[in-house]
């Protein structure tokens, strides 16, 4: 059964201005900096976005036109895993993602929900026997139904802390059986909307625990996934406790989860908590903790997380340069945690934005690479501290100098000398990188 019958596979076409159903920047197979386009980015496809998203909004009923959405129940859960898979077929994605409840509808109970998701777990993994495709990492939706009101592993309630802990439990024997590469952890509603009712030293501490209990469980069942936390500030509860990467890494290290998890980071989140992409991977890259990628865009007219596919040529490039930085995201990848716009309905459309968000990243590689290897602000930082690297500046550093010292040493100093920050002159070699590089890439 086609239900992409209007698309045939995605190759690299590389020449076109204008973008049709081919790549124009990402071409699997290229070489960039020692490793393979294919290797440096993972590309993973959301399948929440892509196979059961419907374009509701809260002002308007689903909009998207899905073929698969003629079925209902479980054969409309079999029907996405067939459209999926065609869909990665010809798009060439190595991996994608999934909750729990993305693939299978939920019964009356845990335990007939666990028996729905056995049958799409055994179909997915037949696909996955002749497919090329990956788990990049499975996870828990633990924020849609009702019962999640309060939260999960932070709710007040003992028996929804008791509910998370099983449905999580299920979900490590799944991405065992499916050999994901990760897991997930996003605290959809672990926050809280008021301290007036609020535990919140339980709240976490509780968190804490349930974590532990899903260490303890993955290394009983022998399930190697790289942990990961998903930091969001908001949405949609009001405070979130994973606020952004600075605070996830503080809980990870004050309840002594720091070995054994690493964050996913998502550019619409960092938006959200008013930082930029750059910045959250920077945060992660230097404490060691840089996991893996939702790669998407927000919108900085609107205060809400959108999910748009990414485009922004800046963002890309210097969410690549961390990347590179950091040597690579290891067993993370880029998932595609966006959605077409509620007026891009049609099958073809998922395929567009995919391709644009795959050029966007390639067209970013290529850029950071080239300014790492240009050493285009290595030189300039290292410029900029090298008063770190002699005298008083080394003393500093190498912990020689107290404030006595210090104090020695400025005391009767007239004048201090300092250096301009050339950001503009930056910005612009940083536009010229850009600009040259999308000219060879859509003409050459
Ligand atoms: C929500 C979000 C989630 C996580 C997985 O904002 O990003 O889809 O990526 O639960
Ligand atoms: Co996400």
């Amino acid at each position: 059964m086609a239900y992409f019958p209007n698309v045939s596979k995605i190759t690299y076409s590389g020449k076109q201005l204008k973008s049709d159903l081919s790549f124009n920047h990402y071409n699997p197979k290229e070489v960039v900096a020692g490793k393979t386009m294919e290797e440096h980015l993972r590309f993973s496809v959301a399948y929440w976005h892509t196979f059961t998203e419907a374009g509701t909004d809260p002002f308007g009923a689903g909009s998207k036109v899905r073929p698969w959405d003629r079925f209902s129940g479980m054969d409309l859960a079999k029907a996405r895993v067939e459209a999926a898979f065609e869909f990665f077929e010809k798009l060439g994605n190595p991996y994608f993602c999934f909750h729990d409840r993305d693939i299978a509808p939920e019964g009356d109970t845990l335990r007939e929900t666990n028996k729905n998701l056995d049958v799409i777990v055994a179909m997915i993994k037949d696909y996955m026997k002749t497919s090329k495709v990956k788990l990049l990492w499975n996870t828990a939706n633990m924020f849609t139904n009702p019962r999640f009101m309060h939260g999960a592993a932070s709710s007040c309630n003992a028996d929804v802390f008791a509910y998370a802990a099983a449905q999580v439990k299920k979900a490590l024997e799944i991405g065992k059986e499916l050999g994901a590469e990760n897991y997930v952890f996003w605290g959809g509603r672990e926050g809280y909307e008021t301290l007036l009712n609020t535990d919140m030293k339980l709240e976490q501490e509780n968190m804490s625990r349930f974590f532990h209990m899903a260490v303890d469980y993955a290394k009983e069942i022998g399930f190697d996934a790289q942990f990961l936390i998903e930091p969001k500030p908001k949405e949609p509860t009001k405070h979130q406790y994973d606020f952004d990467a600075a605070t996830a890494i503080a809980f990870l290290k004050t309840y002594d989860l720091d070995k054994d998890f690493k964050l996913n980071l998502e550019a619409n989140h960092a938006t959200l908590a008013g930082h930029t992409f750059e910045h959250e991977i920077r945060v992660a890259r230097t404490h060691g903790m840089l996991g893996s990628l939702d790669a998407n865009q927000g919108d900085p007219l609107l205060g809400w997380d959108t999910d748009e596919f990414p485009t922004d040529l800046y963002s890309t490039t210097l969410a690549m340069y961390e990347v590179l930085k950091n040597d690579g995201l290891g067993r993370g990848g880029l998932n595609f945690d966006a959605k077409t716009r509620r007026t891009s309905f049609t099958p073809e459309d998922l395929f567009y934005a995919h391709i644009a968000g795959m050029d966007s990243f390639a067209l970013g590689l290529k850029v950071a690479n080239r300014l790492i290897e240009d050493r285009v602000f290595d030189d300039f930082i290292e410029e900029r501290y090298s008063s770190y690297k002699e005298g008083i500046g080394a003393d500093i550093v190498s912990g020689r100098a107290d404030f006595k010292s210090l104090e020695n040493y400025i005391l009767d100093k007239k004048e201090i000398t300092n250096q301009s920050g050339r950001l503009e002159q930056l910005k612009n070699t940083l536009n010229h990188y850009i600009v040259q590089e999308a000219y060879q890439g859509a003409l050459a």
